[in-house]
């Protein structure tokens, strides 16, 4: 006979950050198969609650599974010189302008077939997984050919399947200019528009459209193209917008209705407002600004004023932000961006989810999905307080506990 009674798992004693803000009490929390069952209060709790259930432990504190809303994961390639080049002085923008950053990663991404992308994904997200990461979006946008986007959202979509982690694609086919188009970048958006989108679309690969909007990429003008493109195939949008300059774009994309703006050191308030209007989460994304050591803030305290949710995110890519660690995020959206450490947990978890369109994500309630982690720490101010890796004691995906340290 088989066993169809899904296992029962119980919690007892801990603290729960429930991807909102830190629930007053001890609890007790039961999951059943993949679903959050049951969350009381330790004084409510009853022990018949254990009953055929399987002992979890006692203590530490329990927050959803983290959601990293902003990854470009799939790169060949490394850009370490960079790295030095920009120590010595140059700036992220000139490096662009040289024909360097991302379109040197497109060279190494273009050259990689599609297993070997894989196998070099592969660690960057096990080591995401092992900080506690159990949804990630990946964005296409260092191959700028169809063939070369389409491999890259494979790959993306493969890795999903392979490891125990929810993977949301991207298609970033409007990242940057590839020389074949050098002085044609309206014939690129073309291609983006006309080929690349309707194919990702037909192949099911993308589950939304980015684009960089910036000076040294694309304009507002060229990005509500893609807007409209996808809009056409029914995929909802994303926008890199105000990093290095206010263009505009944010308000552009929250008047297309965009689950996102991101980066948004520049935003200024008509910005603000718009994205209020939209419902558009902003996305902030602290490591891009510590490695290209800007000084522009995000408009933070206007952005909480206005009531806009911030996701936070690690932006993870082989040029602007080479930073693998989720956790890392959330210390330096506090120390950087003054978060809260519950703001910055709401980030990662709730909104991080919305940000991708994933409604009642990133959240632990009676009903939801098991994706949890469970962590050696006191209180759940303590992720984002120290950097220490080897606090996750738990991690549950769809109910299936996939780490045990
Ligand atoms: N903004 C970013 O932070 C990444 N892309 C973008 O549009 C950087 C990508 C890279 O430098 O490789
Ligand atoms: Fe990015």
């Amino acid at each position: 006979m088989t066993n169809t009674t899904p296992k029962r798992r119980l919690w007892r004693d801990i603290k729960v950050f429930d991807g909102l803000r830190t629930l007053p009490e001890a609890m007790a929390v039961v999951t059943e198969g993949a679903q959050v069952v049951s969350l009381v209060p330790m004084r409510e709790f009853d022990e018949r609650l254990a009953k055929g259930c399987h002992n979890m432990g006692r203590g530490g504190v329990m927050t959803p599974g983290l959601v990293d809303c902003h990854t470009h994961l799939v790169f060949g390639g490394s850009r370490a010189n960079e790295f030095e080049a920009r120590l010595e002085g140059a700036s992220y923008e000139e490096i662009a302008r040289r024909g360097g950053g991302i379109l040197s990663t497109v060279t190494a991404t273009r050259e990689a077939s599609e297993d070997e992308l894989l196998e070099l994904t592969r660690p960057r997200i096990e080591a995401m997984i092992a900080d506690g990461i159990t949804t990630v979006e990946i964005k296409s946008g260092y191959g700028l050919t169809v063939g070369d986007e389409l491999k890259m959202l494979r790959v993306a979509r493969r890795l999903g399947e392979v490891l125990p982690v929810r993977v949301v694609t991207t298609l970033l086919g409007a990242h940057a200019l590839p020389l074949e188009f050098k002085d044609d970048s309206d014939g690129y958006i073309d291609l983006v528009c006309k080929e690349m989108i309707p194919a990702a679309a037909e192949e099911g690969l993308a589950d939304a459209v980015d684009v960089f909007c910036e000076k040294i990429a694309f304009s507002v003008a060229q990005s509500e193209r893609v807007f409209e493109a996808a809009e056409a195939h029914g995929l909802p949008i994303k926008i890199h917008a105000e990093q290095l300059s206010s263009l505009g774009g944010a308000t552009m994309a929250a008047r297309h209705g965009a689950l996102s703006a991101d980066h948004i050191e520049y935003l200024d308030e008509a910005g603000i407002i718009a994205m209020r209007e939209a419902g558009s989460v902003a996305v902030i994304l602290p490591g891009a600004f510590h490695t290209l050591r800007e000084t522009q803030l995000p408009p933070i305290a206007a952005l909480r004023k206005a009531g806009v949710p911030m996701a936070v995110a690690t932006d993870a890519n082989p040029g602007s932000s080479p930073l693998f660690m989720p956790t890392l995020m959330l210390n330096l959206a506090c120390t950087l961006f003054r978060l809260t450490p519950q703001e910055a947990l709401a980030g990662m978890t709730t909104h991080g989810a919305t940000a991708l369109g994933l409604k009642g994500g990133g959240r632990i309630q009676e009903g939801c999905t098991a994706d949890l982690c469970v962590w050696d720490i006191d209180t759940p101010a303590a992720l984002a307080y120290a950097v220490q890796p080897g606090r996750l004691r738990q991690r549950l995906f769809q109910g299936e506990l996939t780490h045990a340290f």
